[in-house]
């Protein structure tokens, strides 16, 4: 049976292709087909696709520990969830979705164009599948901050042996603040300024604004797309569902990620070149 093409691929690949200035950004729509779970609707995975990350997660609500307040109510619970959502971002494997978006930076890098990544993903899977301007804009599940120091480390590849770890930074162990928290932007808290600062000159300052596997909903990273409508840049999503932004874009793919982006790497791949 052959799979019937995606719409709008050619669309989308001419926009980059002609682009001076490109601007992605993705959410964990992204990571699905890497097994990682969405905070939001659907994923297109079963839960045997989601193995270990499937079972778990029906216990855990992303709203309500996603927070400072749940942190410093249960930092336990909190830290516990994170460990072993790290431990799961370690051993995952970028997908075609990442593989894609990481070989059309280069094409466009390639012809002297600009191309920048905003991520609201914490799993740094851009990062290992090669895309090299990458702006992480909530932070990463990587990285962990001393509450006493301010500062960040980077913890073993292992899962904790206290929740919440004690930070290697502060020797005076009965210091209630020599503990790690993840460096990621909980709700209420202020985006890293450079994240944001980078993000708003990234899109109003493109020819092409692409979402993908995001749902659009969490601010301020859904309002960067207005930036580049105001500026009159070309826009697509991609995403297995209908979001706040589908009607507002000039192309709307509903398809997986890893199928879309593979597509238009690969309709990139094979236009004349400038
Ligand atoms: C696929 C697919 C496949 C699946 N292929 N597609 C303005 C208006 C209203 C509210 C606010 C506002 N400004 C600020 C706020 C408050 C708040 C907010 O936005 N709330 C809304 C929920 C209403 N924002 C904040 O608090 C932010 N801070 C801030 O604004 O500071 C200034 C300030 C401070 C104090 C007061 C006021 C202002 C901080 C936001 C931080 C978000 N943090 C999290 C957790 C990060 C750490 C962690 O990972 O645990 O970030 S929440 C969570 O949501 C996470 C994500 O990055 C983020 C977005 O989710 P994402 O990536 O879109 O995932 P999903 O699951 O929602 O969607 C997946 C999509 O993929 C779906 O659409 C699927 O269909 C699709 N999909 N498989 C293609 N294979």
């Amino acid at each position: 049976m052959t799979t019937p093409p995606i719409e709008h691929i050619a669309d989308i690949a001419a926009a980059i292709g002609s682009a001076d200035s490109v601007c992605v950004i993705t959410g964990a729509g992204v990571s699905a087909e890497s097994g990682l779970r969405t905070f939001r609707g659907v994923t297109g995975m079963t839960a045997e696709d989601h193995g270990s990350m499937a079972s778990l997660w029906k216990d855990f609500d992303p709203a309500t520990l996603a927070t400072a307040e749940a942190f410093a109510a249960d930092p336990e619970r909190v830290t516990r969830w994170y460990d072993w959502r790290r431990l799961g971002c370690l051993a995952a494997e970028p997908n075609a979705a990442h593989l894609g978006l990481a070989e059309i930076e280069r094409r466009v890098a390639a012809r002297g164009a600009e191309f920048t990544l905003l991520t609201q993903n914490v799993d740094r899977l851009h990062q290992r599948a090669g895309s090299r301007n990458v702006v992480e804009l909530h932070g990463t599940i990587m990285a962990w901050r001393c509450l006493r120091t301010g500062k960040e480390v980077e913890p073993e590849p292992r899962p904790f042996d206290r929740f919440p770890p004690r930070s290697p930074l502060v020797d005076d162990s009965s210091d209630p603040l020599g503990v790690l928290r993840p460096s990621v932007v909980w709700f209420g808290e202020m985006l890293p300024p450079d994240a944001v600062a980078r993000a708003e000159a990234a899109a109003a300052s493109c020819d092409l604004f692409l979402s993908v596997g995001t749902s659009s909903v969490v601010y301020p990273a859904a309002g960067f797309i207005q930036r580049a409508r105001e500026r009159g840049a070309d826009t697509a999503e991609i995403n297995l569902e209908p979001t706040p932004i589908s009607r507002l874009v000039r192309w709307s793919v509903r398809a997986k990620a890893g199928a879309a982006l593979g597509a238009v790497a690969a309709a990139l791949g094979s236009r004349p070149g400038p």
